[in-house]
This record gives structure tokens, C-alpha cells and sequence, in this order.
């Protein structure tokens, strides 16, 4: 890595001099290499680190080089719960919850599982994020931007009723624009279980309403859906509403499922139980679309 870094210096001389165009073909190779080792690098100093002490909090623990949870798992951490990683673009490192089931390397954004946590947030928190990340929490608009642009990714939304019943939703190239273009969500290709709610496919003529593709996001202080109402204030969340939803994993949480209300405002997801049915679980995490071990 010295040698490298000597040759760099040299090369970045050498170019300076002669403003040669061969140049920055092969220093951009060595910096990527360099890049490389250093990551190398890191992954034994963890995995030794990890040796030593297996059972370290590593909450505290920055991953410099990691900038999703799959980085950390191929670093040969595969037990599920908080890292900090650097996504790129982010001012700082941001503390995540690491879910290293289902194949390991998920990054988590949101979670409930019981109600304890209210989502009938303002812009700037769901902006900056809340809750508690071993339990119920939103990961924070400019965090899911930040982790979401980096590269190609799929989120994974897992969804559990009350019966324990278990059902997924998977979407392709998962994208979460800046708070300039507020936060507008972008997604591809869908597959799972629990039936397609983003696109709003399920019923032909209601897409023009239904869909959730490239709808900004809402929250009771910042009106940006496609109804002349506020959505996020009757649905009493922060979501990619449009006129209004046809999934809202951010409403009222029912202790029940069933419910009944003036508005369809529970932990919805239409096409599996419907606008009356408010889910026990929602999970939505992310992993890059390449298989994880490819990533090492
Ligand atoms: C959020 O919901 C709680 C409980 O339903 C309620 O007490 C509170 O006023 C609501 N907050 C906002 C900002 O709507
Ligand atoms: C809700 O779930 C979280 C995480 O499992 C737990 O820490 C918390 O105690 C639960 N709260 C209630 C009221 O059950
Ligand atoms: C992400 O991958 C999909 C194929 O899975 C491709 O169609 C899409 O163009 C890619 N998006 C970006 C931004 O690279
Ligand atoms: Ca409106």
C-alpha cells in the first residue's frame, strides 16, 4: 500500500508536469486499487477484531469502508443489530440496524411491530428519523436518499397479520430523491407475496391514484400528494402518498387488524388485507441488488 501510494505521488508529479493524457488512465487504476487494499485492509483488521472479541457492541464501531449493511456482513459480521456505517454522500457516519437474516446484509428503514412508537411525525422528523432502532423507528428521509443512490438497490418489505400470517413485497432499483425534490420515490420491478400495492397495478383503472411511482413524500405540515385534502393528515402519517394510497405502512397502528375509521388511516397494504386491515409487522430494509457475496 506504501508502494502504491509512493506511485501515486510520483504519477500525480509526473502528470503535473507533462499534462500528459496517458496519464489519468492509469491513476485512476491505482487509486482504485489503493482503494481496494485499503478496504482489505479493514475487513482483516475487523474480522480480527471480531476474533478476539466476539461478543463486542459494535454500535460504536465505524465502518468506514462500509456503506451498506452488506459490507458489513461480508466483513464477516453476521450477527443481526446496530453498526455504523458511511453511506456515500452522507455528512457522517449514521447508526443502523443490520438484519443479517434472509441472506444477511439489510439495511432496515422501518419497523413496527407493536405501536409504541407514534409515526404521526413532522417533516423534519421524518427528515432526521425517530424511534428507536431496535424496536420501532423511521431510518430518516435524508438517510434512505444518502443509502438509496448509491448504487442499485432492492428493498424488501416484510409484512406479518395478526393470524401470523407472512407475506413480502420486493422491489427492484429502490430510489429515494433529495428533500429538494421531496424525497420523490422511484422503484422497479416487483415480486413477492403480499401483492404489488406501489405501482397500484392490482386494479387497472386506479393506478392514475393508486400508484406510489414517483410520488413526493407528505407529512402533516408539508402537503406535496395529488389530493386536494392532506392526505398525511387524515391518513396520520408520513408517506409517498398520492390521492391518497394503496399501502401505508407509516398509519395508525390498531392493536386488532380489523378496524373502522372515517379514513383508511392503519398499516395498510391493499392488495393482501385491504384498507380495513391494519398489519401487526412491517419491515422494509434494503440490500444491493447484486448477490452480497459478490461484493466482497
Ligand atoms: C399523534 O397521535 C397521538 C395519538 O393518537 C395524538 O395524541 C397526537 O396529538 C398526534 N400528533 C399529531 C402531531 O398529530
Ligand atoms: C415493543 O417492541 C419492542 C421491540 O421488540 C420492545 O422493546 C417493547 O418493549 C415493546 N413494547 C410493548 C409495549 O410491548
Ligand atoms: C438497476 O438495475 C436494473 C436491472 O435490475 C436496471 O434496469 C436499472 O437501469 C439499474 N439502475 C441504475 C440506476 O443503475
Ligand atoms: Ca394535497
Amino acid at each position: 500500500s506504501t508502494g502504491t501510494r509512493h506511485r501515486i505521488t510520483c504519477l500525480i508529479l509526473y502528470c503535473h508536469d507533462t499534462a500528459s493524457d496517458g496519464c489519468g488512465g492509469e491513476l485512476a487504476q491505482l487509486r482504485q486499487q489503493e482503494q481496494l487494499l485499503k478496504r482489505q485492509l479493514q475487513k482483516q483488521e475487523l474480522l480480527l477484531r471480531s476474533l478476539q472479541k466476539p461478543c463486542e457492541n459494535h454500535a460504536e464501531t465505524v465502518f468506514d469502508h462500509a456503506v451498506y449493511c452488506s459490507q458489513v456482513y461480508s466483513s464477516g459480521f453476521q450477527s443481526s443489530g446496530l453498526y455504523r456505517i458511511r453511506p456515500s454522500g452522507s455528512p457522517s457516519a449514521v447508526k443502523v440496524y443490520c438484519d443479517m437474516t434472509e441472506g444477511g446484509g439489510w439495511t432496515v428503514l422501518q419497523r413496527r411491530v407493536n405501536g409504541t412508537e407514534a409515526f404521526n411525525r413532522s417533516w423534519i422528523e421524518y427528515k432526521d428519523g425517530f424511534g428507536d432502532l431496535n424496536a420501532e423507528f423511521w431510518l430518516g428521509n435524508d438517510n434512505m436518499h444518502f443509502l438509496t443512490t448509491q448504487g442499485n438497490y432492492s428493498v424488501k418489505i416484510n409484512l406479518e397479520d395478526f393470524d401470523g400470517h407472512q407475506r413480502y413485497a420486493e422491489y427492484k432499483n429502490f430510489q429515494v430523491a433529495n428533500e429538494k425534490e421531496h424525497y420523490r420515490l422511484s422503484f422497479g420491478d416487483y415480486v413477492g407475496t403480499a401483492g404489488d400495492a406501489l405501482t397500484g397495478s392490482y386494479q387497472v383503472p386506479e393506478v392514475k391514484w393508486a400508484s406510489h411511482q414517483g410520488m413526493k413524500f407528505s407529512t402533516y405540515d408539508q402537503d406535496n400528494d395529488n389530493y386536494k385534502g392532506n392526505c398525511a393528515q387524515e391518513d396520520k402519517g408520513g408517506w409517498w402518498f398520492n390521492k391518497c394510497h394503496s399501502a401505508n405502512l407509516n398509519g395508525v397502528y390498531y392493536p386488532n387488524g380489523h378496524y373502522s375509521a372515517s379514513t383508511d388511516d392503519g398499516v395498510v397494504w391493499y392488495p393482501w388485507r385491504g384498507w380495513w386491515y391494519s398489519l401487526k409487522t412491517s419491515i422494509m430494509k434494503l440490500r444491493p441488488e447484486v448477490a452480497s457475496s459478490c461484493l466482497v
